[in-house]
C-alpha cells in the first residue's frame, strides 16, 4: 500500500495549490468564501462550490463516545479529549447528536431545555471549550435540532398541560377524545394515528381531560408549528446556538412539522405508511422558508434534514437551492433496502442497491445536493448490515469496501462513530440487555400482544435494533475499552469484541480499517471529482460487482477520471470491464499486493475494493 500513500500525498500537495482549494478557503474565511460562491463563473461542473459539499461529516453520539469522569456516560469533555483523533481521521464536520438538557426518554431526542447542556454531558463551559477545540483544528460543528417535538418536561409543555387557557396551550396539539359508548369515562383517541414507538399517537391527560399528540414517545409531545409563536421561539433558540458559533444543524424528522389540517383519520391506504402523509403537510415548505429567511440565511451554515416520509423525487422541494429551505436531506432508501416490517429482514440484491444510487443521480439536479450514508444511531452497524462479519478477514475487507463506496459515491459522506473501526452489532441474547425505548415499547406490543415469540423478537432486535450502533466506542483493549474508567459500568454494555476491534490497535496497524478509512477520506479530499464529478454506473445488472466512474472536467486542466470497482461478496471472480473502459493506475485498494495497474480484465478477490484512474 506504500505506493498508494505516495500518490495520496501528491494528491494533497496538488489539492493545496490548485483548483481543489474551496474547502480550505471557505473554512478559513467565511466572508471571502461567499464572494467566491456567488460568482457563477466559479461553478464546478455546474455546481456552486460550497464547503459543506466538500466536507466529510462524522456523527458523534455523545452518550457513547468518550466518558471523561468515570460515570459510565460519554460527555463533552470526552469529545474534546478525542478531537485530535477526529482531526487525524480527516473529517471536517462533526454532527453532534442531542447534547441538551433532557430526561432521556429517548436519549436526548426529548429536550427539556434547548439552552442548557445535559447534566450528564457537562456544562456550557465544557461545550464552549469543545467548540473552541473544534475550531482550533479547522473543523466545524453542527448540532442536532429536535423541534418537531419537545420533552413533556419542557417548560412550554408543563404550562400547556396545566390548563385549557394557558398561553402555551396552543404550543401543542390538544383534542377532545371520541365518545366511547362501552366506557363513557374513558374517551377514545381523537384519531387513528399510530406512534413510531408503538400504540396510539395520542395520550390522555387527566388534568384538562383532553388528549395530546405525540408521533414518538408519550414523553415527546409534538409542537404546533401552525402557531407563529412556536416558530418564533424555535428560531430564537436556533440563533442562540448559531451566535455561539455552531456551523449548522442536523434537523430531526423535520418534514413532520406541518400537520394535516383537522387531523382526520388515516385511510387504510395511508395507514400502510403514515410518515408519507405526515411529511407532506400543507405548510412544510412555507415554515422552512421562513426559517431560512429569518435565521439560516444570516449565517454561513450547513443544514441537513432527516427526510423520513419524503421520496427522492420530492426532495428538491426541500433542498433545491433556489427554494431557500435546507441544503441537504438524508434519504433512507439505501439504508432500509434490507428492511421489512419493523425489524424484519428483507431480501435485497446488488442491482437494487445500485438502482437506488442511480435514482439519486437522476432525481437530483445541479442545484440540489445529496448526502451518502449507510448507518447512524438509529440503524445497525455498517459492516454488520451491509458487509460480512462471518470471519475477521471478511469483516475487515467488507468494512473497507463499504467505506470506499461511501467516500466515492455522489453526495456529502456521513460516517457514524465506530464504523471507521469496523465495529459490529452487539450479540444481544436477552431483553434486559436493550436500553432503547423503541425496543421496549415494541416488546409490549408484539410479544405481550401475542404477535411474535420472545425468541423471534430478540432475534429481530439483535439484527436491526438501534442499540447496536449505540454501544460505547472501542478505544483500546483496556477494561471498558478505554471508553470509561476500569471500575465504571458503561451505560450500555461494551461489545465483547473490543480487544480485537479498537482504535489504539488499529491506529498502529497500517492494514487496519481505521488507517484505510483515513486514506479513503484523504483521497476524497484530494480530488474534486469525488465531490462534483459526474457519476456513471458501468454495469447496473451485475449481481456481484459494483463498478462506476466519477469524472470531472476542469477547464484548462486534464480531466479527473476515476473508476471504482467493488466486489460485493466473498466469491473471487474475473471481471471484464465494459467496452471502452480500461482501469489505469491504482490509487486505492483494500487488499495489500493489488497490482498497480488495471487493464480491461481484473482479477477480483473476496470483497475487493479498488479505485483506479481510467
Ligand atoms: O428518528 C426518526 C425516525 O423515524 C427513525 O428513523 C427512527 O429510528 C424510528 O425509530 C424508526 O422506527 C429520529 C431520531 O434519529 C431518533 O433517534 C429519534 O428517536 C426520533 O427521531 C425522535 O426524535
Ligand atoms: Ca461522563
Amino acid at each position: 500500500m506504500k505506493r498508494t500513500t505516495v500518490l495520496l500525498a501528491l494528491g494533497f500537495v496538488f489539492a493545496a495549490i490548485s483548483i481543489d482549494q474551496t474547502f480550505a478557503q471557505q473554512s478559513s474565511n467565511a466572508a471571502k468564501a461567499e464572494s467566491t460562491v456567488h460568482n457563477s463563473a466559479a461553478r464546478v461542473n455546474g455546481y456552486e462550490p460550497m464547503w459543506w459539499k466538500e466536507a466529510v461529516v462524522y456523527q458523534v453520539y455523545p452518550r457513547s463516545f468518550q466518558d471523561s469522569n468515570g460515570d459510565g456516560i460519554g460527555d463533552l469533555n470526552g469529545i474534546t479529549q478525542r478531537l485530535d483523533y477526529l482531526k487525524k481521521l480527516g473529517v471536517n464536520v462533526i454532527w453532534l447528536s442531542p447534547h441538551y438538557d433532557s430526561p432521556n426518554a429517548d436519549n436526548g431526542y426529548d429536550i427539556r431545555d434547548y439552552r442548557k447542556v445535559m447534566k450528564e454531558f457537562g456544562t456550557m463551559a465544557d461545550f464552549d471549550r469543545m467548540l473552541a477545540g473544534i475550531k482550533a483544528r479547522h473543523m466545524r460543528l453542527i448540532v442536532d435540532l429536535v423541534v418537531n417535538h419537545t420533552s413533556d418536561e419542557h417548560r412550554w409543555f408543563v404550562e400547556s398541560r396545566s390548563s385549557k387557557d394557558s398561553p402555551y396551550r396552543d404550543y401543542y396539539f390538544w383534542r377532545d377524545g371520541k365518545p366511547n359508548p362501552a366506557d363513557p369515562a374513558h374517551p377514545l383517541p381523537p384519531n387513528n394515528y399510530p406512534s413510531f414507538f408503538s400504540g396510539s399517537a395520542w395520550q390522555w391527560d387527566g388534568t384538562t381531560k383532553q388528549f395530546y399528540l405525540h408521533y414518538f414517545a408519550v414523553k415527546q409531545p409534538d409542537l404546533n408549528w401552525d402557531n407563529p409563536k412556536v416558530r418564533e421561539d424555535v428560531f430564537a433558540l436556533m440563533k442562540f446556538w448559531l451566535d455561539k458559533g455552531v456551523d449548522g444543524f442536523r434537523m430531526d424528522v423535520i418534514p413532520l412539522i406541518s400537520k394535516q389540517p383537522g387531523l382526520p383519520d388515516l385511510t387504510p391506504e395511508e395507514m400502510k405508511d403514515p410518515p408519507r402523509l405526515w411529511a407532506n403537510g400543507p405548510h412544510r415548505d412555507e415554515y422552512l422558508q421562513q426559517m431560512n429567511r429569518e435565521v439560516l440565511s444570516k449565517y454561513d451554515v450547513m443544514t441537513v434534514g432527516e427526510a423520513i416520509g419524503i421520496t427522492l423525487e420530492e426532495e428538491p422541494k426541500i433542498i433545491n437551492s433556489q427554494r431557500h429551505e435546507l441544503n441537504m436531506v438524508f434519504n433512507f432508501d439505501a439504508v432500509r433496502l434490507n428492511r421489512g416490517e419493523f425489524y424484519s429482514e428483507a431480501k435485497w440484491t446488488l442491482p437494487q442497491l445500485k438502482a437506488i444510487y442511480d435514482h439519486h443521480a437522476t432525481a437530483l439536479s445541479k442545484t440540489d445536493w445529496d448526502t451518502v450514508f449507510l448507518s447512524n444511531h438509529d440503524n445497525p452497524r455498517l459492516v454488520s448490515n451491509y458487509g460480512d462479519t462471518s470471519t475477521a478477514e471478511f469483516r475487515i475487507r467488507s468494512a473497507k469496501l463499504l467505506e470506499t463506496m461511501l467516500l466515492t459515491l455522489r453526495g456529502t459522506p456521513f460516517i457514524f462513530q465506530g464504523d471507521e473501526l469496523g465495529m459490529t452489532n452487539y450479540p444481544f441474547t436477552r431483553l434486559d440487555q436493550f436500553n432503547d425505548i423503541e425496543v421496549k415499547n415494541a416488546y409490549k406490543e408484539k410479544v405481550l400482544g401475542g404477535k411474535m415469540t420472545e425468541g423471534e423478537f430478540i432475534a429481530e432486535s439483535r439484527r436491526f435494533g438501534r442499540d447496536n450502533s449505540r454501544t460505547p466506542m472501542q478505544w483500546s483493549d483496556a477494561p471498558n475499552a478505554g471508553f470509561t474508567s476500569d471500575a465504571a459500568k458503561p451505560w450500555l454494555a461494551m461489545n465483547p469484541n473490543y480487544k480485537e476491534i479498537n482504535a489504539s490497535k488499529e491506529g498502529a496497524d497500517p492494514e487496519s480499517i481505521l488507517r484505510y478509512t483515513q486514506e479513503a477520506i484523504g483521497l476524497h479530499h484530494a480530488h474534486l471529482a469525488f465531490v462534483y464529478g459526474d457519476y456513471k454506473d458501468l454495469d447496473p445488472d451485475n449481481t456481484q460487482v459494483f463498478a462506476y466512474t466519477r469524472t470531472l472536467k476542469v477547464p484548462a486542466k486534464p480531466d479527473q477520471r476515476f473508476l471504482v470497482v467493488l466486489n460485493f461478496g466473498e466469491k473471487p471472480l474475473d471481471y471484464t470491464l465494459p467496452e471502452g473502459v480500461t482501469a489505469g493506475k491504482l490509487v486505492l485498494a483494500n487488499v495489500q499486493g493489488t497490482p498497480e495497474t488495471g487493464g480491461s480484465k481484473l482479477k477480483l478477490g473476496a470483497w475487493d475494493a479498488r479505485v483506479y484512474t481510467y
